[in-house]
């Protein structure tokens, strides 16, 4: 590892230009890790960074320093050439949408991501299956750059690390978890401060709009399943965002005998998105059925049809796996 560590040194180095990528429907870890790499390469090696997203920038993660930094993909210049394209946190090229041509047009493409269902499309892959964030990843990249993680960096690591562990609760969880959390308060980072600003900022709208979700949420197999649906009707009943959504299939999943919970979202026309969640089960071939990706315990797909039919169509898949 420590070679590519040096390697992606040397390509920052050369860069002239440099853009950054997140996932679709960015979390924590994906706009947590791409502002601490910015700070740094701004930092050390004194370039400047497009840090872009695709889609909506959640309102959720606004406490995170210099989130108004975030560009729109939509506003950057599709026929640009940046020498240096970094995505991270990107599972499959397809996560970045309407960047994936941007980014396959840069002269040099490097794939930093704990995703195991990550095919590697980098010129330079530096994919790490069992790190529980990629915040965890680059604060290795900083250690073998022999850099000191500024305080504003330790707090986007921090908020990519608390956000992909649920915080610290998940199976990856580990004590390399504990280690790196322990050294980013050490740098001053509040662990109270930060969990209010990521989990207790709800607009009152998003409490009873989760709620509603919930109450509607269907169980079979003894219990053993939970899944709930929500419509475009449902979410502009109560004015929801893309975000409101969060969370609620870890609720799903916190009744005592459910073993897999799922929530199915409808998008566009004939389209449904969904997020898994199990205790013990392995969702990822479950996904990979549908196009989707993930990791164990944590997965999604988009479904190409109707929300009734891929209901169906998922109820069938996990049922034949339980
Ligand atoms: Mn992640």
């Amino acid at each position: 590892m420590n070679e590519l560590f040096l390697e992606l040194k040397s390509r920052i180095e050369k860069a002239e230009s440099i853009i950054i990528f997140s996932h679709v429907s960015p979390d924590g870890d994906t706009l947590g890790s791409n502002l601490a790499l910015k700070f740094m390469i701004e930092k050390y090696f004194h370039k400047k960074v497009d840090s872009v997203y695709v889609g909506t920038l959640p309102i959720l993660y606004s406490y995170l320093p210099e989130y108004n930094s975030f560009i729109d993909i939509e506003k950057i210049d599709k026929n640009k050439q940046y020498s240096l394209a970094i995505a991270v946190d990107v599972a499959s090229k397809d996560r970045m949408v309407a960047g994936t041509n941007i980014f396959d047009k840069a002269k040099y493409k490097i794939n930093i991501d704990h995703h195991k269902t990550n095919i590697g499309y980098g010129d330079l892959n530096i994919i790490d299956g069992d790190a529980a964030c990629v915040g965890i990843i680059l604060c290795k990249i900083f250690k073998a750059w022999q850099t000191e993680m500024t305080f504003d960096t330790a707090r986007c690591i921090y908020t990519s690390l608390m956000t992909d562990t649920g915080g610290f609760k998940y199976e990856n969880t580990t004590p390399e978890a504990f280690v790196l959390a322990s050294e980013l308060v050490k740098i001053g980072v509040s662990p109270t401060k930060e969990y209010r600003a990521c989990y207790e900022t709800k607009p009152q709208s998003m409490v009873q709009f989760q709620a509603y979700v919930v109450s509607n949420t269907m169980f079979y197999n003894q219990g053993k399943i939970a899944i709930a649906k929500i419509t475009r009707s449902d979410m502009s009943k109560f004015d929801a965002t893309d975000e409101y959504t969060e969370g609620i299939v870890e609720i799903l999943r916190t009744s005592k005998d459910v073993e897999i919970s799922a929530i199915l979202k409808e998008t566009k026309e004939g389209y449904t998105k969904v997020s898994l969640r199990s205790k013990t089960f392995d969702l990822t071939p479950i996904v990979m059925d549908f196009g989707g990706g993930g990791h164990t315990f944590a997965a999604g797909c988009t479904i190409k049809k109707p929300i009734a039919i891929a209901f169906d169509k998922l109820l069938n898949r996990i049922q034949s796996e339980l």
